[in-house]
């Protein structure tokens, strides 16, 4: 396996972190988080162009890419508290699914094994397939919860006669037994897809699929606790995987297949946030950013914040360890709190 770098564009990190090189142990040693780009769009059933995504994830942001930001919220500096290392991106053969979904599956088992949390930029979502078997072999096939934020339940059979693509992967992880059906919770579900004989095969899993009525109706946080319960009984761990589309197109209009009437930003990031908090992540994704549709950045910029809320509340999670009770972060605090 190979380091590619960018496979398109110019050589830059995740906002400046130092690289790694996944051919190249050593370079491995001690990481927290590693970064994989996986600019793969051949999955897609609509529109494509999530190919450009770890890039554009990579570099939007108005501040200096000097491989540091302290989070105001959470008073912690998730690029420095943790050592985080962006491995550059996986190459992705655009004509050959199975061959790409082999090749991440590879280099996000050797990162896990390394001890490090992979943390993969899409790409569209056929790459959560390989994400997740990956992480599976590393750390014990149905071992990890998945918590799935999405408009879309993944979860077809064959589509356009393939087994492989950006509707399927929460199935073949299931049929596979990488997951357990019975812990995978979906978060954001709405519109017109999947059909009925879809649901009842998800029912028959023992799915758990909160669609955006029974959000709005209960409330998120509501929703997120019964989300975190199921997923963490009996398992070793959890994987975070979002599709930007969960957040209303209005907040992340350059995506693939958007459907009107999802999450706001602010909602978003508050769940990554205490999941990311509250959970102890072994893994995550953040797939089908777009930027052929996008607006002034918008969804590159979300995908962005997504990754930073992510590993700040991974780094205050981790100092709050040592801490009293008392002393720990809590939503709320004043912002220049003297006590
Ligand atoms: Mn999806």
């Amino acid at each position: 396996m190979t380091r590619y770098g960018p496979q398109f564009g110019p050589n830059y990190t995740f906002l400046g972190v130092p690289e790694c090189d996944l051919a190249d142990p050593a370079s491995l040693v001690g990481a927290d988080v590693v970064i994989i780009g996986a600019p793969f769009d051949g999955g897609t059933s609509y529109r494509s162009g999530a190919r450009f995504g770890p890039s554009a994830i990579r570099a939007a942001c108005y501040l200096a890419h000097d491989g540091s930001r302290p989070s105001l919220a959470l008073q912690v500096d998730g690029l420095q508290d943790l050592i985080v290392r962006d491995a550059g991106d996986v190459e992705m053969f655009s004509g050959d699914a199975a061959r790409s979904c082999e090749v991440l599956e590879q280099a996000v088992q050797l990162v896990a094994e390394s001890g490090a949390m992979p943390l993969i930029l899409g790409g569209d979502h056929t790459i959560t397939w390989p994400d997740v078997t990956g992480i599976a072999r590393a750390r014990g096939w149905g071992r990890v919860g998945v918590l799935h934020f999405d408009a879309h339940a993944d979860t077809g059979d064959i589509e356009f006669g393939s087994l492989i693509g950006h509707g399927q992967p929460m199935r073949r992880l299931i049929e596979s037994g990488a997951v357990r059906g019975d812990r995978f919770l979906q978060i954001g579900l709405r519109g017109y897809w999947p059909p009925p004989d879809v649901l009842d095969w998800m029912r028959d899993q023992g799915m758990r699929s909160y669609e955006m009525t029974e959000i709005v109706e209960r409330g998120l946080t509501a929703v997120l606790t019964e989300a975190f319960t199921i997923a963490q009984d009996d398992c070793d761990g959890v994987f975070l995987s979002v599709d930007i589309d969960v957040c209303d197109p209005g907040h992340a209009p350059g995506t693939g297949t958007p459907e009107p009437g999802g999450l706001s930003a602010r909602d978003l990031l508050d769940a990554v946030r205490r999941i990311c908090y509250e959970l102890p992540v072994v893994g995550m994704d953040v797939v089908e950013v777009a930027p052929p549709y996008d607006h002034a950045d918008i969804t590159a910029m979300l995908g962005n914040r997504v990754v930073l809320e992510a590993l700040s509340a991974m780094a205050r999670r981790r100092a709050d360890q040592e801490r009293p009770v008392q002393d720990r972060w809590r939503p709320g605090r004043p912002l220049l709190d003297r006590s």
